[in-house]
């Protein structure tokens, strides 16, 4: 039996951490199942849009596992470290939006899987806190850097030092999500905007993704250079020349063949 539950349909990947008793904790057994999920998306050529969420109706992610974490000496905690952060960052390396479906808690490393997909959507029942200040740790998962870049460093600094649980409309207020829906809506909304994602022209959608990012490590110089260039890439692409002459002929397009 796996922990990470993969559902692929139509270009579109709903990706399920699935370990309800523990609310989706993850251990190393999780995160070699999501490592093995992640790389196996990775290998689908057309993916247009990915879905993360936690199975069961209280948890997205709990965090790490504390279990787990406890009994660790220093030299097997940086190896967990380690580990976990591979599995983060092949994630992030997904060349298509990732959207996180956050139907519960959201706590430490749950809180930072989160934060590690492009978009994040939230039930009214998400609730996001770093406990990891309390238990004499660091976030480890890059929540100091990625929740101080999306909401500055004066959010990421009450929230991480206090350990301060938020509820979802504040994280709504926050910038911490996108939207608040209702818990039996939460799917389907992610699942109507990965589709309006999935509409578009893949090779743009994936160009935008990089030149956003981008836009973290490079100087507005830079960042107008790289996004000229992703444009000039553009219209290499047979979806750009289809998709203009559909507007001039005055028809609907929807037929992205990503290439
Ligand atoms: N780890 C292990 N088990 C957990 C867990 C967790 N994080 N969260 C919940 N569980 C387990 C509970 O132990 C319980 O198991 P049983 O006793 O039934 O066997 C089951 O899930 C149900 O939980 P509760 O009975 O506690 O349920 P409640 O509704 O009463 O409470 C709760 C829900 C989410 C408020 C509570 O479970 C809770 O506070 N959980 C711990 C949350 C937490 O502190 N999470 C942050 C962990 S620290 C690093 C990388 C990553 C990290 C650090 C470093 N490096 C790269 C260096 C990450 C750290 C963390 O995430």
């Amino acid at each position: 039996m796996s922990f990470v539950n993969v559902n692929l349909s139509e270009n579109i990947a709903i990706l399920e951490i699935n370990r309800p008793e523990g609310l989706n904790a993850l251990n190393t057994e999780v995160l070699s199942d999501l490592l093995e999920a992640i790389s196996a998306l990775h290998e689908e050529e057309d993916l247009r849009a990915l879905i993360v969420t936690g199975a069961g109706e209280k948890s997205f992610v709990a965090g790490a596992d504390i279990g787990e974490m406890s009994g660790l000496n220093s030299r097997e905690a940086e190896n967990f470290g380690h580990f976990g952060s591979s599995v983060f960052e092949a994630l992030r390396q997904i060349p298509c939006p990732v959207i996180a479906a956050v139907n519960g808690y959201a706590l430490g490393g749950g809180f930072e899987l989160a934060l590690a997909c492009d978009i994040r959507l939230a039930s009214t029942t998400a609730r996001f806190a770093f406990p990891e200040t309390g238990l004499g740790i660091t976030p480890g998962f890059g929540g100091t850097q990625r929740l101080a870049k999306l909401c500055g460093t004066g959010v990421a600094s009450e929230l991480i030092f206090t350990g301060r649980r938020v509820k979802a409309e504040e994280a709504l207020a926050l910038g911490i999500v996108n939207k608040v829906v209702e818990p039996d809506q939460l799917i389907d909304e992610a699942l109507e905007m990965a589709k309006a994602i999935a509409d578009k022209a893949p090779i743009a959608v994936a160009k935008a993704k990089q030149a956003i990012y981008a836009s973290e490590e490079l100087s507005i110089e830079q960042g107008l250079d790289l996004e000229a260039a992703f444009f000039a890439h553009c219209f290499e692409t047979q979806d750009q020349k289809r998709a203009m002459k559909a507007f001039l002929d005055k028809e609907e397009f929807h037929d992205f063949q990503n290439l």
